[in-house]
């Protein structure tokens, strides 16, 4: 008998090749092991409210107020909101079409798109034109609006950093293209060698691949980088020279735990490098909600800025848009709520500030404490997470451990991650999600544990660690950068 379309074995191929690590294996087991009556502590999603992070007030209070008109006719608001919310409850649904429960333009509210301009041009001293700038579900959708433009088929390729976010990898195969790989140098601090990037374009090149965009995670997730100046101004030159679209994902811009590597935006080294480059190339500039000091993941809020996109390409991806007749109006909310926070003389600017600096603070805190940690382990190393919200160790595995993981039919990493999960309930995302060089072994876990707990969590981590090694020990050296 035939196969009908949703049987499995007819499925589109390229939803059956298509992985995402990050809801994999280990996050299947550690959610069996939860039911089973485990503590688990879920460090393998950047989803910090999950993991106790409290909201902040002062959005809350808005959004609470758009959601609910009704109490703005209340007498008695004033005594549970403050007079800025209230205001700015106001303000927001001004600029809807009928409140939260209508439909946006599928670009977003103007009025929201007008803000994000702003806050583009306050933060790199360049023009920002809100007709260039579209909300969306989430950066993630965003990038799948984007790369559903770029590829056409499999011979369109685009560049990607190894290790990275599998949002890349999984949304490339779905849609049918090819990635092409570019390695970050992890004993150069996963630093990017653009030297790396011209050899992996003339491989693809060699197989036939038109590469046509190329895709940097600035502040890296796994791997927690910063990209200097120097390091941008010749990614752009780069993608210039090879025609390349830019896709800048800068969600993790508000995270940064030093201070030698400040957050640059692409678009600002782009204008600031002058004609004729930053009339050539075409960047687009992700963000959301989800990360920063906010981490309001699960009210998917994001946007995108689109810099020396033809006017026509522009109405394409608005059309495309159009089908999803529009972006979540509440999130769209939070976006705006983020690009224009409280300011000095409102009545929230104090408590605003004492809330997102503490986060901040701790998570600043949190990025030393976890390094630190991983690195007073046995055949353990790792790079200091200098932005977002990961810590990206090597795992310096025995060759017997090696040997042990392909008895039980799994990969080295996974091996160990599981070890790890079933002897601590601390749940991972093993390197192998992200992309790695051969050989070579790592985890990944999130910065965002609360601070009091994180000494517990690494102490109990470096136990494992040290009997694991100890068990697997052998004379044979092991795998290594
Ligand atoms: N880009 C990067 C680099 C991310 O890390 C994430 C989320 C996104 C985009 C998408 O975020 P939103 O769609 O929520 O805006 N990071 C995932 C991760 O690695 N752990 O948790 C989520």
């Amino acid at each position: 008998m035939s196969l009908k379309a949703l049987d499995y074995e007819s499925l589109n191929e390229n939803v059956k090749n298509c992985q995402y690590a990050v809801r994999g294996e280990l996050y299947l087991r550690a959610s069996e092991l939860q039911k089973e009556g485990k503590k688990i502590i879920f460090t393998n999603v950047g989803n910090p409210h999950a993991l106790g992070q409290k909201p902040l007030t002062f959005p809350r209070q808005v959004v609470a107020l758009c959601q609910a008109p009704f109490l703005l006719d209340n007498p008695n608001v004033g005594m549970i909101f403050p007079a800025d919310a209230i205001a700015r409850a106001k303000h927001y649904l001004s600029l809807t079409s009928g409140g939260l429960g209508a439909y946006s333009d599928s670009r977003g509210l103007p009025g929201v798109r007008k803000e994000v301009a702003e806050f583009i041009e306050r933060r790199d001293g360049y023009p920002s034109d809100p007709e260039l700038i579209f909300l969306t579900d989430g950066a993630s959708k965003g990038v799948m609006q984007i790369l559903n433009c770029i590829i056409r088929n499999q011979k369109d390729g685009i560049l990607v950093p190894v290790p990275q976010y599998p949002l890349y990898s999984a949304t490339i195969s779905l849609l049918g293209g090819t990635l092409v790989p570019y390695y970050l140098e992890e004993t150069e601090n996963w630093g990017l060698d653009v030297n790396n990037l011209r050899q992996s374009v003339a491989q693809a090149r060699s197989r036939g691949i038109t590469v046509r965009a190329m895709v940097i995670i600035n502040p890296g997730n796994p791997t927690g980088q910063c990209l200097s100046e120097a390091n941008l101004r010749e990614i752009l030159r780069f993608c210039c020279d090879e025609r390349l679209v830019l896709l800048g994902d800068e969600v993790y811009q508000q995270n940064i735990y030093q201070d030698e590597r400040p957050f640059i935006s692409s678009k600002k080294v782009l204008m600031e490098m002058g004609a004729p480059i930053s009339k050539e190339v075409q960047l687009i500039s992700f963000h959301t909600v989800s990360k920063g000091y906010w981490g309001e993941c699960g009210q998917r809020g994001g946007y995108f800025e689109m810099t020396n996109i033809p006017p026509r390409t522009v109405e394409e991806i608005y059309k495309v848009a159009s089908i999803a007749l529009s972006p979540n109006v509440s999130a769209q909310i939070f976006m705006g709520l983020m690009v224009s926070p409280p300011k000095p003389e409102d009545i929230s600017y104090d408590q605003f500030i004492r809330e997102s600096k503490g986060i901040l603070e701790s998570l600043r805190r949190r990025a030393r404490l976890m390094t630190d940690g991983f690195n007073s382990c046995k055949n353990v190393v790792c790079n200091f997470t200098e932005g977002a919200m990961y810590s990206f160790p090597q795992i310096k595995l025995p060759p017997k451990a090696i040997q042990a993981a392909k008895q039980a039919g799994k990969v080295p990493d996974v091996f160990y991650c599981l070890k790890l999960l079933e002897a601590t309930g601390i749940s991972t995302v093993p390197g192998s999600g992200f992309g790695q060089k051969e050989g070579v072994f790592h985890l990944r876990t999130t910065i965002l544990p609360a601070e009091e707990e994180m000494p517990e969590i690494m102490e109990s981590f470096k136990k494992f660690n040290d009997e694991f090694m100890s068990q697997y020990a052998d004379n044979f050296g092991y795998s290594r950068m």
